[in-house]
């Protein structure tokens, strides 16, 4: 007999409840030296070749190749050409200062001697657009095989394999292992709280070798879920072999009962492998393979360390504590939890970052962590809330309002890209309604100052550019002549506030309640201070204030708006999503290619776009702006 019952398997082909059921079967793919790996396949090189993707000097990943001469991205490029010889360089893509494209310029680079070769962060800034173009064009393979697909980061997914390894195990004309369940389910032989049946004898199907994490060997098949978690690793199994064969790049991947289970999954064998880890191996896995509270993704920071330092986590098997202490329910582990922290804050020792008021929802995440039972939805498709175009400065490079404006042409021209990609990925008109420019002066000030966007229809780079430079003369005019504005340290541009115009649609309709849980979610980066739940001085006015700036609003608007660049700076990685169409050229890719022809007809043929120059730019068009 199993333990579990038709309901639990009935659940897991419910888009909305699988998740919760004790037969979930989660995936978690990433794919391996991401940046890396594009690279490699761009400029045609082998996986032998010890490829890293750069980043001025800077090394920001590495390919399993170069990660065999200890190459590692805390080492800048001279470092490594010291640990490779044969080492192989590639920078990202770049916008020019003043350029709205971005272009490969794959003869260039700091490890070059000649001058010219440099790509030197005064003139230039760093695009991740083909990046994130290729992940579009993985997702979008996850895509065609599962219905509930959670985009990660840019390189890695969720998946909800449910309804996979459910239509395997009752209708697939591949198993014929399942012939006596599938009976009892077509001629509806069975109650919802009635448990399954036995396992069938002589199972044909098999875990690939090491797949499945098994150290002390254990029987494999004990009851239904090993049945589906073998089943999800073979459709996995496939998805990757599918990205390998149509895309060329090699993934790793993390099969579980929860997505955070699933991930330090993936994380197991690295490349091109996947490990699975079932249900009655989730604890030995935790405690061997030495995990900790901060292992998973979302107590990495200052809450997972204070709680370890709460509990008193040995170093030793430190999930492994936390089960036996608190063997039955997680309100023993928030009764402890009080007690400590009310201990420690008469002890003068305080606890800053533990919420208070959902100690118990945090206890309860614990208490389920530790047993690899944390459960939560996978969420499809993010709302798109704000966009974010960034660029840090050096030194000297940005001392006068026109150098703001050359950094402007390279964030209106990247957004246009951006919101281009958006429209082609979700077939919707995204038009921002607000625009702030941000800049940050060399002792560490924030300034910005926002505005509405007035346009009918679509928003075009010149719109940007226009109501960009009119916010950066305001800022220039109000800061500009005091002696610690200038030179910036860094600027930004985000549009937000996102109208998706289609056929009368609303935000809602297409995202649902997302669009306002999202909303909410933004406002986590400013911390309320006291003066904002209570009246100042004169009694009449709330106050306004964003901690980490410490700036001040009066209005409520502004400082919703201030809180929308601060959200972005957070999403700015991970705006774009799924549903690459092949057929179309990335709008950086575009301009490269055919928006030769329309700055003054000096460009070169698409051909020769390396080589291209584009003149008499900089004069032409500040004076336009500076009108
Ligand atoms: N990235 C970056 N800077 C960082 C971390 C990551 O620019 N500090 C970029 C480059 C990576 C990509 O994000 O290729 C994905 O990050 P991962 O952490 O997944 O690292 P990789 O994919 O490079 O390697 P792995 O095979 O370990 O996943
Ligand atoms: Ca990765």
């Amino acid at each position: 007999m199993s333990r579990y019952k038709w309901r639990d398997l009935l659940d897991i082909n419910s888009k909305t409840k699988a998740y919760c059921s004790p037969l979930s079967c989660i995936a978690h793919i990433d794919i391996n030296a991401f940046f890396a790996q594009v690279e490699q396949i761009r400029r045609n090189f082998s996986v032998d070749d010890p490829v890293v993707c750069v980043q001025w000097n800077s090394i920001i990943a590495v390919s399993y190749a170069a990660r065999k001469y200890g190459i590692t991205r805390m080492d800048s490029v001279f470092d490594a050409f010291k640990k490779c010889q044969n080492l192989v360089p590639v920078h990202t893509a770049v916008f020019r200062k003043g350029e709205d494209f971005w272009q490969y310029r794959d003869d260039c680079g700091s490890w070059y001697t000649e001058e010219e070769k440099m790509l030197t962060p005064e003139k230039n800034k760093v695009s991740l657009d083909p990046y994130r173009r290729e992940s579009r064009k993985v997702i979008k393979i996850f895509h065609e095989w599962c219905d509930l697909v959670e985009k990660g980061s840019v390189d890695e997914v969720y998946m909800d394999l449910g309804r996979i390894v459910f239509s395997d195990l009752l209708f697939s004309d591949e198993f014929d292992d399942f012939v006596s369940i599938r009976d009892q389910f077509k001629n509806g032989q069975y109650d919802l709280d009635d448990y399954l049946p036995p396992l069938p004898r002589n199972l044909t199907i098999s875990f690939k070798d090491g797949e499945d994490y098994n150290p002390d060997k254990n029987p494999v098949f004990q009851d239904w879920d090993d049945i589906l978690f073998c089943l999800g690793a073979m459709t996995t199994d496939k998805i990757r072999q599918k990205i390998k064969d149509v895309l060329g790049y090699t993934t790793s991947c993390g099969v579980a009962r929860t997505k955070t289970t699933a991930k330090l999954g993936s994380n197991f064998k690295k490349p091109d492998a996947q490990t699975v880890i079932r249900n009655s191996n989730v604890a030995d896995y935790l405690d061997n393979e030495s995990f900790e509270l901060t292992s998973f993704w979302s107590m990495g920071g200052i809450i997972g360390k204070e709680l370890s330092l709460l509990l008193e986590l040995p170093s030793e098997k430190p999930l492994r504590h936390i089960r036996e202490s608190w063997p039955v329910s997680s309100d023993d582990l928030t009764a402890f939890i009080k007690e400590k922290t009310q201990q420690k804050t008469t002890d003068n020792e305080r606890f800053y970052s533990l919420p208070a008021e959902s100690l118990q929802q945090l206890s309860d995440k614990v208490f389920q962590l530790a047993r690899g039972d944390y459960r939560t939805t996978l969420n499809p498709r993010p709302m798109i809330r704000s966009m974010m175009s960034n660029k840090n400065l050096r030194g000297d490079s940005c001392r006068h309002y026109q150098d703001c404006l050359a950094w402007l042409e390279v964030f209106s021209g990247e957004l246009i890209g951006r919101i281009k990609e958006l429209e082609q990925e979700y077939e919707r008109i995204f038009v921002p309604k607000t625009l702030t420019i941000s800049t940050r002066t060399p002792g560490f000030q924030r300034h910005s100052r926002s505005s509405g966007i007035a346009t009918g229809g679509r928003i075009k780079a010149k719109d940007l550019m226009e109501l960009g430079t009119k916010l950066v003369k305001e800022l220039d005019a109000k800061y500009g002549s005091t002696k610690d504005y200038y030179p910036l340290t860094n600027i930004n541009m985000v549009i937000s506030n996102f109208e998706i115009l289609e056929s009368g649609r609303t935000i809602i309709d297409m995202f649902g309640k997302q669009a306002q849980v999202v909303r909410k979610s933004g406002d986590d980066f400013l911390e309320v201070t006291d003066e904002r739940l209570q009246p100042d001085e004169s009694g009449t006015k709330r106050v306004l204030r964003c901690e980490p700036c410490k700036l001040d609003f009066d209005e409520e608007t502004a400082f919703k708006e201030h809180s929308d660049f601060h959200y972005a700076m957070k999403l700015s990685e991970s705006l774009n999503g799924v549903n690459e169409d092949s057929k179309n050229l990335s709008y950086g890719e575009r301009k490269l290619l055919f928006s030769g022809l329309k700055r003054n007809n000096s460009g070169p043929k698409q051909s020769d776009n390396k080589k291209r120059q584009i003149t008499g730019r900089n004069g032409d068009i500040y004076k336009y702006f500076n009108k």
